[in-house]
């Protein structure tokens, strides 16, 4: 029988040792004879000369190791938040995860926004408590962070000693330790009704084995979180993480004799530039040379696999359900694209759209056209760069996260397309709201109408976050059935149409945050009533007319333009407070009243998004290389002052 299957997520905020901790397993399980380090630049997983210059990961990366009679895919995810998008599709082909938290620095903005993905998505995770061995680590109060701000079903798995100390260790939680089996019962009793009733009727009727395989079952249900602690510098607590990953993780499913099914979550270029793609299959088995369906109705020959075992890459003539794999040959696939079926719905993301962009210049003019491909390959990589084309000014431009991930855009140019550019100020990616409700129509016949329909629109401003929605509210009998067979199917269509025209509201931002609803609908017929005589409309009709009579709602709907913001926590020595204050008034932060805890000082804030990247410019002279940074995404609030536009765009 073929191994059982792992696909083992390693996430965190930034350096928490999740390269550490890979690199860390992969040495305790015989892959590695010789342990690597971040601070090296020898790591397997941070591989890119980038990563090994800056110690910091940038792209995902697989490595693997056999735990008894599993077969572990780790994926080594980066931590910090402008390569949050490299985690986004990570996590569509994970069975399990290891979220780490920093036993110094706790819980952080970024393990909530992780552990919200986790669990929404519903993949067991275990949490690892690291950095044991360094000074000022906690456990108690790392646990408390952690029940209170991440998931209330956490269960300590056993002890943590001489904390801060070269000499830091953990021990596991034996069976007869009752305070243990306690905590076990009374977290487990909470989602089994068996454990609850022998729990209430006499906690002696559970024995440690019923409760441990309640453990298992919860844990492999991504209800429970079992919380390790250890050091993956000094290896303390690593091999109960291990048993912890063997036995409490659960292996790959799927079906073998299933139809072809696989998420590309990674992409790559060889060595001679040829396209490599990582696939996670779900079911069935990809064969060298056979041709298989990806993306939008895509077909092509698969040349080469390989696959990951102990730490290298081994070809193989097939992959099949569970496994993870690299495959040559197919050009036009995309970061994302499922193989097998095609034509698929874009999944939901997890974690916010990139909220800023910068026009990119090349150096040479002459290099534009060249930039242009370059910024398109990269964009097959990382869909969201979205690249942009101002056509008036022929001007390039990119979405981005952050001012690091700008920099690294820039490096790779250099490094692999031999690219010199330079990058504009960053902008914000505005939003458009409605302020109030409009509604237009054009009616069939009417001058002011080219297209063969009548379409009337209403446009209402919905609660923030909340997207487009689309409503039908016509007769169902006006509905050109002869073009779109069913009432679902014409309302998926309008919708499509609707969005696709609200991607530029009145000021050239995309709209969001509304409902649409259809209150007319008429098409024509050659042998109709005279209001309605005319040649037969067609398809091309609605889709034309939408955005012609959503704009004149959108008219006078009117709408306010809305700038992206983040919540910005820093953490700074209290001694620099008011330095640090002055520098946050002048970028428009308000903020809320510091909480000083010595010699070290919190502030929470809330502020624009590019503001924010100015402040993270100004950090390190502020604090003296001190402070510490974290921002999340908070939503769009109105921008003050005149409106700003976006300029016309070719792509
Ligand atoms: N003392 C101590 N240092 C650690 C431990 N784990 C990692 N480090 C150090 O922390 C720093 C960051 O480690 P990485 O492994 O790069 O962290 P990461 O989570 O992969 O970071 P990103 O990928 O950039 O998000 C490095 O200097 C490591 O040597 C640990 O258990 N103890
Ligand atoms: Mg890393």
């Amino acid at each position: 029988m073929a191994k059982k299957e792992l696909n083992l997520g390693i996430l965190a905020h930034v350096d928490a040792g999740k390269t550490t901790l890979t690199e860390r397993l992969l040495y305790e399980a015989g892959v590695i004879d010789v342990l690597g380090s971040v601070d090296a630049g020898t790591t397997q997983t941070d591989s890119l000369a980038l990563e090994q210059q800056r110690g910091i990961t940038i792209r995902s990366a697989v490595a693997s190791f056999a735990l008894k009679d599993v077969h572990v895919n780790l994926i080594d995810t980066p931590g910090h938040p402008d390569f949050i998008a490299e985690v986004e599709r990570v996590l569509s082909v994970l069975d399990g995860a290891v979220l780490l938290i920093s036993a110094v620095e706790g819980v952080r903005p970024q393990s909530r926004t992780l552990m919200r993905a986790l669990k929404r998505l519903r993949i067991p995770t275990l949490l690892f408590v690291n950095k044991i061995d360094r000074p000022g680590a906690g456990d108690e109060r790392v646990v408390q962070a952690i029940s209170e701000q991440l998931t209330t079903a956490v269960v300590p798995m056993g002890t943590a000693h001489a904390l801060g100390t070269r000499a830091a260790s953990f021990t596991l939680s034996r069976a007869e330790d009752t305070t243990f089996r306690a905590r076990l019962a009374e977290v487990l009793a909470e989602r089994d009704e068996g454990i609850m009733a022998a729990y209430v009727e006499d906690e002696s009727n559970l024995t440690y084995h019923r409760l441990r395989d309640a453990l298992a079952i919860q844990t492999k249900g991504a209800l429970v979180h079992p919380v390790f602690f250890g050091s993956a510098v000094t290896g303390a607590g690593i091999e109960s993480l291990m048993t912890g990953i063997g036995e409490l993780l659960p292996a790959a499913a799927g079906d073998l004799a299933g139809p072809l099914a696989g998420t590309v979550f990674k992409i790559e270029r060889g060595a001679s530039g040829e396209k490599i793609a990582y696939v996670r299959m779900f079911s069935g088995t990809i064969h060298t040379r056979d041709r298989v369906r990806f993306g939008h109705d895509l077909e092509d020959k698969v040349t080469a696999i390989t696959v990951f075992e102990r730490g290298a890459a081994v070809q193989r003539p097939a992959v099949s359900v569970g496994a993870v794999a690299k495959l040559w040959g197919l050009s036009e696939i995309r970061v994302g694209d499922r193989i097998g079926e095609t034509g698929t719905g874009a999944a939901e993301h997890q974690f916010a759209p990139p909220t800023l962009e910068s026009v990119v210049v090349a150096g040479k003019s002459d290099d534009r056209a060249r930039l242009r491909l370059a910024l398109v390959q990269l964009a097959e990589q990382d869909p969201l760069i979205n690249v942009r084309q101002d056509d008036d000014r022929q001007e390039l431009s990119v979405s981005l996260y952050g001012e690091v991930q700008k920099e690294v855009i820039q490096a790779t140019l250099a490094s692999e397309f031999d690219l010199e550019v330079t990058f504009r100020e960053t902008t914000p990616i505005y939003i458009e709201r409605p302020i109030g409700g409009g509604e237009a129509i054009e009616m069939l016949h009417a001058d002011s109408n080219p297209f063969l329909a009548t379409i009337g629109l209403r446009v209402e401003p919905a609660p923030d976050g909340s997207g487009i929605e689309f409503r039908l509210e016509v007769d169902p009998r006006a509905v050109p059935l002869y073009i779109y067979k069913t009432l679902e199917n014409f309302s998926e269509r309008m919708g499509q149409y609707v969005r696709q025209a609200l991607r530029k509201g009145l000021f050239g931002w995309e709209v969001a945050d509304c409902v649409v609803t259809m209150t007319k609908c008429i098409y024509s017929v050659p042998d109709g009533p005279p209001s309605r005589r005319g040649p037969l409309s067609t398809a091309a009709d609605f889709r034309k007319l939408t955005p012609l009579v959503l704009m004149q709602a959108l008219e006078r709907a009117r709408t306010v333009v809305c700038e992206p913001i983040v919540r910005v926590s820093v953490e700074i020595p209290t001694e620099v407070i008011g330095a640090m204050m002055a520098a946050l008034a002048r970028l428009d932060a308000v903020v809320e009243t510091p909480s000083l805890e010595g010699t070290l000082s919190m502030i929470e804030t809330v502020m624009p998004a590019v503001r924010a990247q100015d402040l993270h410019q100004q950090l390190p002279g502020l604090t003296g290389g001190e402070g510490v940074l974290d921002s999340t995404f908070a939503g769009y609030q109105p921008v003050s002052g005149d409106q700003p536009t976006r300029r016309a765009n070719g792509g």
